[in-house]
């Protein structure tokens, strides 16, 4: 079971974590409502689909992608929140400032996926001071840069050691083993051959003894191997996320639910 503030979500099965963009990129550069209206029925329609977790963040951490102020990020999610902390589904704030963190958790969100780990400052303590679960997740530098040249010894080794270390420090600082998910960050500073090691080696990750979250949805290293663009990465994204369900994962984050539900929908009638 993760316990996700009043949520507890049996991992027997695997989960899907639906992605809600909060840019307006995403949706629309219609102006604040339309993007918080956009985002809402987006949400709502990703549940309907069978979305298991609902996972929403006001900043791109593509690479390249710009970075926006805390004030920003919180005039996107927060209205995203509320509007939809009554619909059933644990949400999750894909965020990594603590000011983001606190003000999200006390909207409504019960999780907190962090793409750095909470390593920034008071980004723990916004946690602890919670029930929310936490999604710790790998990355080498930094989302604008990231992609330049990333270099491991051996990336499985290094990642693994990462995340080992950050669960102790979050469990030490008070975070207990039911509320923390790891992740080795498909995509962030890392090559394609290195993501295809971590991919081919999830089940190392299982040692480390807390539920593992894969996302590998419609990313860059699916549209090198299958030669397709970003918008017709469906079957390359389903493909990648069976293979990391069939491999341990207990969660997968993605933009295309209805048809991972049904992915899964297979692979849960062979396997459970
Ligand atoms: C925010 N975000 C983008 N990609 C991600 C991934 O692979 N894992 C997690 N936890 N968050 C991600």
């Amino acid at each position: 079971m993760l316990h996700c503030g009043s949520f507890r979500l049996d991992l027997s099965r695997p989960l899907v974590m639906g992605i809600v963009n909060v840019t307006p990129d995403s949706f629309s550069d219609g102006g604040r409502h339309l993007l918080r209206d956009a985002a809402i029925s987006h949400a709502h329609q990703l549940i309907s689909e069978g979305a298991d977790i609902l996972d929403i963040g006001g900043e791109s951490t593509r690479p390249g992608a710009q970075a926006v102020s805390v004030q920003e990020e919180l005039d996107r999610v927060l209205p995203v929140i509320e509007g939809l902390c009554d619909a059933g589904v644990p949400l999750s704030v894909d965020t990594f400032k603590a000011e983001v963190m606190r003000a999200a958790i006390a909207a409504g969100a019960s999780m907190v996926n962090d793409i750095n780990a909470l390593q920034q400052p008071e980004a723990l303590a916004a946690v602890v001071a919670s029930n929310a679960a936490v999604c710790l997740m790998h990355k080498q530098g930094q989302p604008q840069t990231m992609q330049i040249e990333p270099e491991y010894q051996d990336v499985l080794h290094e990642i693994m050691e990462f995340l080992r270390s950050r669960v102790g420090i979050v469990e030490a600082a008070g975070i207990k083993r039911e509320r923390i998910v790891i992740d080795p960050g498909f995509g962030f500073g890392k090559t394609v051959e290195h993501n295809l090691i971590l991919l081919r080696k999830l089940h190392a990750f299982a040692e480390l003894g807390v539920p593992l979250l894969a996302g590998l949805s419609r990313k860059s290293m699916l549209g090198k191997l299958a030669g397709q663009d970003v918008e017709n990465r469906l079957s390359a994204s389903l493909a990648a996320a069976l293979i990391a369900v069939q491999r341990g994962a207990s969660i997968v984050r993605v933009h295309d639910v209805r048809p991972t539900c049904d992915a899964l929908k297979i692979w849960n009638a062979v396997n459970i």
